[in-house]
């Protein structure tokens, strides 16, 4: 795909041990999410297969490797609720765990509940068609497996498809480029370098000021500024961990059923929310709250009042707020301004966390670049041409962001009945059940795919919902010599219809964000996660599964033998 970035470091030989024959399911992915689909299939007694395109566990936690990456979730909440003994045995250094304590705990999960020998690892899932005589899903890889199976599941993540942008002699740069989602496992030294970091998104927030602490200079190159509040990283003490560890099952509970699926503050009344407009209040009231949650740090900053995603004018206020903040940590006014967002409400493109951003600014060594002002023209072989001014680098780094949420899909050749090809049908933007089917794709799942809340809710949460959920439905399919199971057009159309209105009744289509495709050229502009809230949505997924899963068509075993003997 053009301007997809390729992945490093997967063999050119096939490993031995390759999956052939057949299984209930194949998954795609072995991330957290494939990680527990895999496991709960064995507790039904179901073969699986994951195909996974790492040489390790961990999907984003396994390539996102860039200096300074963490989970912005706080890590008590950040982690698996299925295994009593896992959350009790497993111990966070900090409240934001870094990427390489939660790669070493999706590790951990691999090892302890025993999944590797069902993974086959350096396989990239190249083509997944239903053939509608066996009524199975036949996968093929980049390594030549050929397997088939009932149901498919992709379990391929949601940020997952980098992003180089279409800047003319990209290629021409004679020293190393990186991007933040494919960092080398053996990391980068930046010592001494004059280094190009393009892109002021999450990821480069959280780069750039550890990459600032070590290059010689560094300029960053900014097209569209982004809110970042404090993250306030600590280590984890005892009196953190220890009530949530006596009080895990309960707090998880009550985490389910809130917008985000997570507490802010599980000692609060209300978890953190502050249940009250911002325009219900004092100006000085306002400016208390706002600063109450500046201390506190994290994303938490966006629940101190009500209405900030759907008000515009309370919105304004917690805007205005970030950028006072920018001024007074920024000391150069000229550079405070560009840092500051204008033209889009805050929390419309995803709220950023950081450790020293802002402060980084004020560094010597460090330059910032308006593209707005001056776009880049070019990069040339010895660094960054813009309509001012060159730049010489010794490494350039792409912050610039993923295909999301569809990308994954669309880089495998995903064909349901009579042919349908995925990609065809999704081309005004996609179409699915629930986020978790699409129409026309039998026994084709997806596990935080667009049209669920995904993105916008800590994504653990989110995928134990959906397999457990989908297990539900497997486990009743087994029970009722069920074949196929997909969605009706009808109810696809409704449930995007109901996304749509959701996501419109929000301030978030106000921004030319991912979340509305808006950061690929030629996606079209679609509003893909549910913004209705993890609570709301697991109630309307048990609400179709207690309905007889409504919506729903079941294709009985017996049919089978009518269609083979047509
Ligand atoms: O990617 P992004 P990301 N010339 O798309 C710029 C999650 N995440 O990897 O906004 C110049 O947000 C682009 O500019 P613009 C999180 O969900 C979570 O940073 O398009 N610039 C933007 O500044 C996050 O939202 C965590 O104008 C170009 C940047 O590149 C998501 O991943 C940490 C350009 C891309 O930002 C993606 O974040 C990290 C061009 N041609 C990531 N093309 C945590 O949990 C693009 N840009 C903390």
């Amino acid at each position: 795909m053009p301007g997809t970035a390729t992945r490093e470091g997967a063999p050119s030989t096939a490993q031995s041990g390759q999956a052939v024959g057949e299984f209930d399911v194949v998954i795609v992915g072995a991330g957290f999410a494939g990680m527990y689909l895999l496991h709960r299939l064995r507790g039904l007694g179901l073969t699986a297969r994951i195909f996974e395109a790492a040489t390790g566990v961990g999907g984003t936690w396994y390539w996102n490797r860039y200096p300074g990456a963490r989970c912005d979730v706080e890590s008590m909440q950040y982690s698996h609720s299925f295994s009593k003994e896992l959350q009790q045995e497993w111990h966070w250094s900090e409240r934001f765990a870094a990427q390489p304590e939660i790669l070493a705990y999706a590790n951990h999960i691999a090892d302890r509940f025993d999944l590797r020998r069902d993974i086959q690892f350096e396989t990239r899932v190249t083509a997944a068609h239903f053939d509608e005589k066996t009524r199975r899903w036949h996968v093929t890889t980049d390594r030549g497996n050929r397997v088939t199976a009932q149901h498919c599941v992709m379990a391929t993540g949601c940020l997952s498809t980098a992003r180089l942008p279409d800047i003319p002699g990209r290629e021409t740069f004679a020293g190393p480029t990186y991007h933040t989602g494919y960092w080398p496992h053996e990391g980068v030294d930046f010592t001494g370098k004059r280094v190009g970091v393009i892109g002021t998104g999450s990821s480069a927030i959280q780069a750039i000021p550890v990459i600032a602490a070590q290059a010689a200079e560094l300029t960053v190159f900014q097209r569209t500024p982004n809110y970042s509040i404090p993250s306030r990283n600590r280590p984890m003490t005892p009196d953190y961990e220890g009530p949530w560890k006596a009080q895990y099952d309960a707090r998880r509970a009550k985490a389910r059923t809130m917008r985000t699926g997570i507490l802010y503050d599980a000692t609060d009344a209300n978890y953190g929310v502050n249940d009250v407009s911002a325009m219900d209040v004092s100006p000085e009231e306002r400016r208390r709250v706002y600063e109450k949650r500046w201390a506190t740090g994290g994303t938490s900053f966006m629940a101190a009042f009500n209405d900030l995603i759907t008000n515009q004018a309370s919105n304004d206020t917690a805007s205005e707020f970030v950028r006072s903040k920018i001024r007074e940590i920024v000391k150069d006014p000229a550079t405070a301004e560009i840092l500051c967002p204008t033209d889009y409400p805050i929390g419309t493109k995803r709220i950023c966390v950081d450790t020293n951003y802002f402060e980084t600014y004020n560094q010597p060594n460090v330059k910032l670049v308006d593209l707005k002002a001056t776009p880049i023209e070019a990069i040339t072989p010895t660094g960054v041409k813009t309509t001012s001014a060159t730049f010489d680098f010794d490494a350039i780094v792409f912050a610039t962001g993923f295909d999301a949420m569809t990308g994954a899909l669309a880089a495998i050749d995903i064909r349901g009945r009579d042919g349908l090809a995925l990609v065809d049908k999704w081309e005004g933007g996609p179409q699915t059940y629930l986020g978790l089917m699409s129409a026309g794709m039998p026994n084709l799942f997806m596990i935080t795919g667009p049209g669920s809340p995904s993105v916008l809710s800590n994504m653990i949460v989110s995928i134990e919902q959906h397999v457990d959920w989908m297990i539900d439905l497997i486990a009743h399919m087994r029970t009722n010599g069920i074949d196929t199971v997909e969605p009706t057009a009808e109810a696809e159309g409704n449930w995007g219809q109901h996304v749509n209105e959701a996501g419109h009744r929000t301030l978030y289509v106000k921004a030319a964000s991912w979340y509305m495709g808006a950061n690929i050229p030629g996606k079209p502009r679609v509003f893909m996660p549910y913004i209705g809230g993890v609570g709301v949505y697991r109630q309307e997924c048990d609400a179709v599964a207690a309905n007889g899963y409504e919506g729903l068509v079941m294709t009985p075993r017996n049919a089978r033998a009518a269609v083979a003997a047509e």
